[in-house]
């Protein structure tokens, strides 16, 4: 089934020089498109919405001070399964769990500064849409 879902390149990304390698290995599969791609540092109010199921948790404020401190890139990608596509693409949220060939497996070793955030369902997908790319809610 044909979606789109909610991409964020997170500032260790852009300051690694990674953005490119990995949008290409998103690009490279078969009938997935990016819609909209945006480079900004995200301010603490747009990441409280984002994150607000993380509220109290211990890492909260290191991820939203991680989060704020640089440049991100956000996109919207559409295609076939992509939701499910792109978690499989990025691995596990903790880098030492996620496999081999996967984003954060390659190239990521701790759980806070682990590259990309991409959304769990098409309804979070919608949601976090909304938040960073108003204009195409
Ligand atoms: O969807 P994910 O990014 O894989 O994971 P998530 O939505 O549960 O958590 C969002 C981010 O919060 C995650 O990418 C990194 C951070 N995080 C989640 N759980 C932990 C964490 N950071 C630390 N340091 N420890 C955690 O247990």
């Amino acid at each position: 089934m044909s979606q789109r879902t909610l991409v964020l390149l997170k500032p260790d990304a852009v300051r690694r020089g990674l953005a490119g390698e990995i949008i290409s290995r998103i690009e490279r599969k078969a009938g997935w498109q990016l819609t909209a791609v945006e480079l900004r540092t995200f301010d603490r109010e747009t990441l409280e919405h984002h994150y607000a199921e993380h509220v109290g948790r211990p890492f909260y404020e290191p991820l939203l001070e991680f989060m704020t401190s640089g440049p991100s890139i956000a996109m919207i990608v559409e295609g076939e399964e992509v939701v499910k596509g792109i978690r499989m693409l990025a691995g596990a949220t903790n880098p030492l769990e996620a496999g081999s060939g996967t984003i954060r497996g390659d190239y990521a070793t701790i759980t806070r500064e682990n590259l990309i955030h991409a959304s769990d369902s098409p309804e979070s997908a919608e949601r976090e849409i909304k938040i960073f790319f108003p204009a195409h809610a």
